[in-house]
């Protein structure tokens, strides 16, 4: 039998039993030096990778009409530890958060970069508090806020936010890690927290989307270490997730909105193109799950709703009162950082 053949058997019969044979007899053969063609190889590679790669299946459209998390949407997010909601936010709506990004001095002031380990920069600025700007207006609308007390199940506040911005060719990479592997270290003693990823420009593979392992924020919280300024999940312990629960790709428009469990494993690779990727991350905590002891993001403060309609008509771009930037040009910046390395994002 040829390995192709027993690599295409799997995905017609069963994904891990059949899977799990064919690495075995990918290494048995490699190590063996068994008369393998290199191409009869590399096409059984080709055909494994795309065998585990999951489909994205928690995905729901925007409708502006009350919209509402259903049982299903639930269930997905339980389920699958995310769901993806495509067109949450307009043109219009994106075009207003990017005027506060692009026409102002926001990320000259605030931005901070560190280096990924792998030559690239992973470069962000990261607030606790909202804001009365266009971004703090998405973080306070109700389609974003309801999202998460509905899939949370119970009232949530602003943890923090990023602005997260891969340039083209030299941005970096975020290494395997959940959330809550950082939270943890907060005194936040539950997982019930999630992060909303909204796209500012396209996310795809080539220009370092996000990738995650659907349904692994059900094995819990896994070990962290520190390695290159990043807090990085257990390898190995990634990798056996991953034959159980496989990675996927998550491409996403401008304005699309990825909610995720705080214990969904992923990460996402550099930039290799010409396209820019930036994307806006807004990390909610339930007002129950209050950290035990004040840190470097915000413990529990009341968050005022607006209506949906307030990311459209704000004219705020430029006065960040009260958001509470990491100051990259504090004396306490390297302490900060230091910190941020070790127990934050
Ligand atoms: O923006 C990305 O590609 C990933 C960011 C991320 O994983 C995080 O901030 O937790």
């Amino acid at each position: 039998m040829k390995v192709c053949d027993c690599v295409a058997k799997q995905d017609r019969d069963g994904r891990r039993y059949y899977l799990n044979i064919a690495r075995k007899i990918i290494v048995v053969a490699t190590s063996l030096s068994m008369s393998l063609h290199l191409q009869e190889l590399m096409k059984c590679q080709a055909l494994l990778q795309t065998a585990v790669m999951a489909k994205l299946t928690s995905v729901c459209s925007f409708k502006p009409e009350g919209f509402r998390v259903t049982k299903d949407m639930k269930k997905n997010f339980n389920d699958q530890g995310y769901i993806l909601v495509k067109g949450l936010f307009d043109t219009e709506e994106m075009k207003n958060l990017r005027t506060v990004f692009e026409n102002t001095d926001v990320i000259k002031d605030h931005g901070y970069t560190v280096a990924d380990g792998q030559g690239k920069n992973v470069r962000m600025l990261l607030w606790n508090h909202p804001g009365n700007d266009v971004s703090g207006q998405i973080s306070r609308c109700e389609k974003v806020v309801n999202t998460c007390e509905d899939l949370l199940g119970g009232e949530v506040y602003h943890y923090h936010s990023k602005l997260i911005y891969k340039d083209p060719f030299t941005g970096g990479s975020f290494h395997w890690h959940q959330d809550y592997g950082y939270w943890y270290h907060n005194s936040c003693l539950f997982p019930d927290m999630l992060t909303v990823f909204i796209a500012i420009d396209r996310c795809a593979q080539s220009n370092g989307c996000l990738q995650i392992l659907p349904g692994s924020h059900r094995c819990g919280r896994i070990v962290h270490d520190a390695v290159h300024g990043q807090t990085v999940a257990n390898t190995e312990r990634v990798c056996a997730i991953e034959t159980v629960y496989p990675k996927a790709y998550v491409e996403m428009d401008p304005g699309d909105a990825l909610f995720f469990h705080c214990n969904l494993l992923h990460t996402s690779s550099g930039n290799d193109s010409a396209d820019r990727r930036w994307a806006y991350l807004i990390a909610y905590n339930t007002k129950a799950n209050n950290p035990l002891v004040p840190h470097h993001h915000a413990q529990y403060t009341p968050l005022h709703k607006v209506p949906d309609s307030a990311v459209r008509e704000c004219t705020n771009y430029n006065d960040f009162t009260g958001k509470g930037f990491l100051d990259p040009t504090s004396p306490d910046r390297n302490e900060l950082l230091q910190k941020q390395t070790k127990c934050e994002k």
